[in-house]
């Protein structure tokens, strides 16, 4: 029997299957089908399913994924975590104040979703705080993205405001929603869907950081071919399978100049005849964006 795995508890496994949704467990040893992952199986992922000596469902096998995201598990920690699996589309939910997101993170989420050329919207949450300054710098976060190619929109999920935008791009898809804790994933998913009534937590006062509420991801149905993954926020991303020659293809606005560069090897930084310096320099390409093109290449941490 085949079946769709809609949430992970790291022992055991909702899956829904034909014969309606069951609780399984992994084989033995299943093989781990990515090198440094420590969960083999995840949200998302197709499964083959068998029944074990007394009856109970034991998962045993993953079939191949189209994509998937990794998160790393703790910090500096080579291993990484499976965060969902065939994805048809993320939604990065971010937030300018309590807690405030930053540019790096952003970026760092946008280059492991080129990875997979997932479609992305950058969606900023809590704008109901904002004050005048705020806004602006709303404002210009927002061109920058907009302006090489994802769509964004900016809501307020406490308040329902401008959430038609955001129901309209998940119509019909499967969408992870990811961010940091206490950015108001499970809120937003609580003002698209009420009945599913998700947990929600505090923003601590102190540090400004969420409390990590929602403590394993899930997938709901919400009719018409609308699913949407709802995750633990996450502190840290790994970039486990980009390159330092590479990295310059998961910007969209660098990729329509690499070619141009005087090396072909050019990895952008202090080279002679380089056309995305140049770029900058003449305004082609955020500086927002190149410096954290510099600190990824630099491998420096600045991923929270
Ligand atoms: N002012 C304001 N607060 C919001 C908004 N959306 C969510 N919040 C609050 O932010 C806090 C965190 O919301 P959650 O939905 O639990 O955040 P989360 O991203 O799911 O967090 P984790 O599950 O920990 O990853 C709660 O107190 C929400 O009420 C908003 O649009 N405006
Ligand atoms: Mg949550
Ligand atoms: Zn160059």
């Amino acid at each position: 029997m085949k079946g769709l795995v809609v949430r992970s508890t790291g022992s055991w496994y909702d899956v829904n299957t034909d014969e309606g949704q069951i609780k399984a467990r992994l084989k033995g040893k299943l093989r781990l089908s990515i090198k440094d992952v420590n969960n083999p199986v995840a949200v998302g992922d197709w499964v083959q399913l068998a029944q074990g000596d007394s009856k109970e469902w034991l998962i045993t096998e993953v079939v191949p994924r189209t994509n998937y995201l990794v998160r790393k598990s703790t910090h500096r920690s080579a291993q990484a975590h499976l965060i969902a699996s065939n994805l048809d589309q993320c939604l990065l939910l971010a937030t300018l104040v309590y807690p405030r997101t930053s540019l790096g993170f952003i970026d760092r989420f946008l280059v492991s979703v080129e990875t997979f050329r997932i479609p992305t919207m950058l969606v900023i949450n809590k704008v109901d705080l904002l004050d005048e300054e705020g806004l602006a710098y709303l404002q210009h976060v927002k061109s920058i993205y907009e302006s090489i190619g994802y769509p964004t929109a900016e809501v307020s999920a406490l308040q329902g405001i401008e959430l038609g935008k955001v129901k309209e791009f998940l119509k019909g898809k499967i969408t992870l929603i990811s961010g940091h804790s206490g950015v108001g994933k499970s809120s937003l998913i609580n003002a698209i869907a009420p009945d599913l009534r998700l947990r929600t937590g505090e923003v601590s006062n102190f540090a400004q950081k969420g409390i990590h509420t929602t403590t394993f991801a899930e997938m709901f149905d919400l009719g018409e071919g609308t699913r949407i993954i709802d995750t633990p926020g996450i502190k840290e991303l790994g970039l486990m399978e980009v390159g330092e020659e590479e990295l310059s293809h998961y910007f969209p606005e660098m990729r329509m100049f690499l070619n141009q560069c005087k090396f072909h090897n050019c990895r952008h930084l202090n080279e002679p005849d380089c056309r995305i310096q140049t770029a900058v320099d003449k305004g082609e390409i955020a500086p927002e964006r190149y410096n954290s093109y510099l600190s990824m290449i630099a491998g420096e941490d600045n991923r929270k």
